[in-house]
């Protein structure tokens, strides 16, 4: 599985040997170049930031760290080593041998996963593109653009498996991924989130918190996939995707330490006037990134994800952990449901919940996050708590999206909903006050305002380090 360098696209799948591929892939690239000019961090394109490039796909020493200027990044190709006698662990092909083609009655299955899967990718990017003008630090503007080159490379991995695979119909689909673009009226994302506008850096850290953690399960339910290519290449997306949830976690958790700060030092809960974000702002913010995020399951029940599971194209998560049989045939599972305008649970089969199930696993991993948030604001002595909002609150997908759901779980009239909304979410005044506050800091180690520093540097380096040159 060596990493091939001297390429003009960098991989471990032996392009070299594939003269078709390779040119195929070398004709999207000045496409995917033409698309990161226009839509990604073009104002900072000859600019050198401290970035990681993946150079192995080993457990060690996977990333390289140097300046480089974005354009020049080295986006590559990388799919973690193939397991020896792979087989599948779940659907009605368990125990078969993984598979290195795609079946013909797949096909049209696994292209719109891997579509899905990829028009995400840059999607974030475009919406994340105006952030660099803001950016609340040096160590935050590096942060954002490691995680643009890495959504970039996220693309790649997807645009290979469909040009590889996939023949002229994954060739017309990957032209797609560059011409749907996030917000646009004609041609938008294809999932809600992906839609809306990440216009600062609070947006962005809880983004990062919440969206990329879809990610990361969508991601490990297709490392189960019987399609071996697939597994691989979401198994090494996601040892990037970690920091990427780090930058959210730990973004959050400075603006959370920062106000902390500032509620001590001024006594009070209203913190705008000293140049801080109010905790009822933050839980705001939260709501909403939350909320949107969680539509991004798909359907509470839904015959597509019974469809995949079956057939082997999406596991759960951790699925081979799991302690049942993998075919779910009998199971059945309590999902939630409205009885009479009230909400409760009814008993569905399980294949059908696995959306929901995914989900589930979601929302306990998020509650860890807010839980070390909640621990910063009692060790500064502070009672108020963030939680997260009910799965039901402000819901467009799902047996949620025909009702208003408070965030304490219930169901109430468009009436009250209207009347109340802007205590739940963010409002225009909220939005222009948190918009105000994003002035750019570009002094080596300095924070704007609004956010504490971080706990230690990237890759060693101390929090003045110049992680991007300007
Ligand atoms: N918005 O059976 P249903 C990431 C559509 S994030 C608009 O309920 P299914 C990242 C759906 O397509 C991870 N439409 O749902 C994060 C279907 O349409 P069709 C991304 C939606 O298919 C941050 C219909 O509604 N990866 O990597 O079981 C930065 C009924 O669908 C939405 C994946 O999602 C929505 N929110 O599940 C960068 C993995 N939800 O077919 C990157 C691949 C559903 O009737 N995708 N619809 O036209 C999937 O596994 C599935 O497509 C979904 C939907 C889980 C998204
Ligand atoms: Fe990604
Ligand atoms: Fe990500």
């Amino acid at each position: 599985m060596k990493v091939d360098y001297a390429t003009k696209i960098p991989n471990n799948v032996n392009l070299a040997e594939d003269r078709q591929l390779t040119r195929a892939l070398e004709s999207w690239q000045p496409k995917y170049l033409a698309w990161w000019n226009q839509l990604g961090p073009k104002d900072f394109a000859n600019n050198e930031v401290f970035l990681r490039t993946a150079i192995d796909v080993g457990q060690e020493g996977w990333a390289h760290f140097d300046y480089v200027t974005m354009p020049e990044y080295r986006w590559g190709i990388f799919l973690a080593e193939p397991k020896p006698d792979r087989r599948i662990s779940f659907g009605e092909h368990i125990g078969q041998p993984v598979w290195n083609e795609v079946p013909g009655e797949y096909r049209f299955d696994l292209r719109r996963l891997i579509a899905v899967q990829g028009d995400t990718e840059p999607a974030s990017v475009e919406q994340q593109r105006h952030l660099g003008k803001t950016a609340p630090s040096l160590y935050d503007l590096r942060n954002l653009f490691q995680v643009n080159v890495e959504e970039g490379r996220h693309l790649w991995a997807m645009v290979y498996l469909l040009h590889r695979y996939f023949g002229k119909d994954g060739r017309e689909e990957a032209d797609a991924l560059l011409e749907r673009h996030s917000g646009d009226p004609d041609r938008p994302r294809l999932l809600g989130a992906f839609n809306e506008p990440t216009p600062d850096w609070l947006s962005f850290y809880l983004f990062t918190y919440f969206t990329d953690r879809d990610g990361k399960f969508q991601l490990h339910a297709l490392t189960e996939s019987a399609f071996d290519p697939l597994a691989r290449t979401t198994q090494f997306m996601l040892k990037e995707e970690a920091h990427h949830m780090f930058v959210g976690a730990t973004g959050v958790a400075r603006v959370i330490q920062r106000t902390a700060e500032l509620m001590k030092k001024y006594d009070t809960d209203d913190i705008r006037q000293y140049g801080g974000i109010n905790l009822s702002i933050i839980q705001k913010y939260l709501n909403f990134h939350y909320s949107i995020t969680l539509d991004l399951f798909g359907g509470d029940t839904s015959s597509n994800a019974a469809n995949y599971y079956a057939s082997g194209l999406k596991g759960r998560f951790h699925e081979s952990e799991r302690k049942d049989d993998h075919r779910l045939l009998g199971s059945t599972y309590q999902a939630e449901a409205i009885i009479d305008g009230n909400i409760g649970t009814i008993e569905v089969p399980t294949i059908t919940a696995l959306n929901q199930i995914l989900q589930d696993d979601f929302i306990a991993d998020c509650q860890n996050g807010v839980d070390r948030w909640n621990r910063i604001l009692s060790e500064s002595g502070i009672h108020t708590k963030l939680y997260l909002p009910h799965r039901g609150f402000n819901r467009q997908v799902g047996i949620f999206a025909d009702y208003h759901v408070t965030p304490d779980g219930n169901i109430c009239t468009k009436d009250e909903w209207e009347l109340r909304k802007s205590e739940w979410l963010p409002t225009i005044d909220d939005r222009s006050f948190v918009s105000s506050l994003m002035v750019p800091v570009r002094e080596p180690g300095k924070m704007a305002s609004w956010l504490a520093p971080p706990a230690s540097g990237i890759a060693n380096r101390p929090i003045d380090f110049v992680y991007v040159k300007l």
